[in-house]
């Protein structure tokens, strides 16, 4: 269906919060083994061709929109107008972050660098793109710490980075806190690329680490969908573990084949079950709520596209979420479904094992007795529900 007909139900719109980075559809299709294969984007520009796709937000790096090394007056400069299109086109700014690993000088890394002096200027240099950030009305600022890493280990001690990671953090919350802004940061994993192995590599990683830092309560998560699947892992799981600790505070959404390179694809282009079971979890399912931040698409269109082709990627992007979670809400509704989830569970099991340790229900479970064959017995009709969520996605129910 034209996704230009108001009648399209997938058409997105500005109550979808669906967000994209200046660097996502501005893209030039640069690769290690290529040259850009489009011509650079004006920020403005993309400003206006994100608004009329239907997105709600933009999101940029400091030195997407300001080039580094500009001078405060060209950067003033720059700004305002920024500011203006976006008034103009009634498009937002949800997240901001910082350019901390093209410039040469984070080359053994920014926060986590063996030279002070490049560690004082990360920290000076992400100042001044969390003042532009909320300047642009950001409430997040997420930190991908690409160049946190290393390939040759014996260069430091991996404590040492982490020690100089929470370092900057913990100068960061200060910073936020004493500025009076209304902000939290957000704390994006990857395994590796570009650096041989990068510190942190996991959600997981992330959300340990987050409790050691002095403002744990302004810290979150920013999982992306690649970067956890390049790790062998699970994004669903991470994603709801970081729901479950109250800390998704925003999410990278693209697609990736395990076992590349950092693909940023289109979302739901590959891995379409779960895309849709991730889908389905942040809309809200099982009872949890559902997330309510932006959706971002931290992807780009492929080498091959030209301008018109990066466009129907974004507007891709985001008919594929609002088809996953229209299937989503169908499954959740269908009565075959619903028989074989709404299975009653033993209440007294359940009283048993619920509520941590009390001593009565304790010598009650000692007491009991229990019959393992016949629990084992019952098959649990799984490949039915898989087949039925498989039928769902290939739109032959519902
Ligand atoms: C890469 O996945 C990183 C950078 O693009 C950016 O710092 C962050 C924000 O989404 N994602
Ligand atoms: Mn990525
Ligand atoms: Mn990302």
């Amino acid at each position: 269906m034209d996704p230009k007909t108001s009648a399209d139900p997938f058409r997105p719109s500005r109550a979808d919060r669906f967000s994209f980075g200046l660097w996502t559809v501005g893209n030039p299709g640069r690769d290690p083994f290529g040259e850009a294969t489009r011509a650079r984007l004006d920020p403005n520009h993309i400003v206006r061709k994100l608004a009329e796709c239907g997105a709600w937000g933009v999101n940029l790096h400091d030195n997407d929109l300001v080039p580094f090394g500009a001078s405060a007056t060209d950067r003033d400069r720059i700004v305002a107008e920024f500011k203006a299109t976006l008034e103009d086109c009634g498009m937002v700014v949800p997240m901001a972050t910082t350019n901390l690993f093209t410039h040469p000088v984070f080359k053994d890394g920014a926060f986590t660098s063996n030279d002070a002096r490049v560690r004082a200027f990360a920290v000076q240099k992400t100042m001044a793109a969390i003042d532009l950030g909320v300047e642009l009305g950001a409430r997040t600022h997420v930190f991908w710490g690409g160049r946190e890493g290393t390939e040759a280990d014996a260069c430091r001690d991996p404590r040492d980075g982490l020690k100089r990671f929470r370092d900057a953090l913990n100068i960061l919350t200060g910073y936020v806190r004493d500025q009076g802004y209304d902000l939290r940061f957000a704390l994006e994993a990857k395994p590796n690329e570009p650096r041989g192995d990068i510190y942190l590599s996991t959600t997981g990683h992330m959300l340990h680490f987050i409790e050691t830092l002095d403002d744990a309560e302004m810290v979150g998560v920013n999982p992306e969908v690649a970067h956890e699947t390049m790790a062998g892992l699970s994004f669903v799981h991470g994603v709801a573990q970081a729901m479950d600790a109250g800390k998704l505070f925003h999410i990278d959404l693209n697609a990736q084949r395990i076992g590349r390179y950092d693909q940023d694809l289109r979302f739901g282009s590959e891995d379409m079950k779960q895309a849709f079971l991730l889908v389905r979890l942040l809309e809200g399912v099982n009872g949890y709520a559902a997330y309510d931040g932006p959706l971002h698409f931290d992807a780009h269109a492929y080498r091959t596209e030209d301008e018109a082709g990066v466009w129907e990627f974004a507007v891709g992007c985001m008919r594929t979420y609002k088809i996953l979670a229209a299937r989503a809400r169908a499954f959740d509704a269908d009565p075959d479904v619903r028989e074989i989830l709404d299975t009653e569970s033993d209440a007294e099991a359940e009283r048993l094992v619920s509520g941590g340790f009390d001593a009565e229900r304790v010598r009650e479970l000692r007491a009991r007795t229990f019959d393992p064959d016949a629990l084992a017995a019952p098959g649990l009709r799984y490949e039915r529900l898989d087949q039925l969520m498989t039928e769902h996605l290939l739109g032959v129910r519902g």
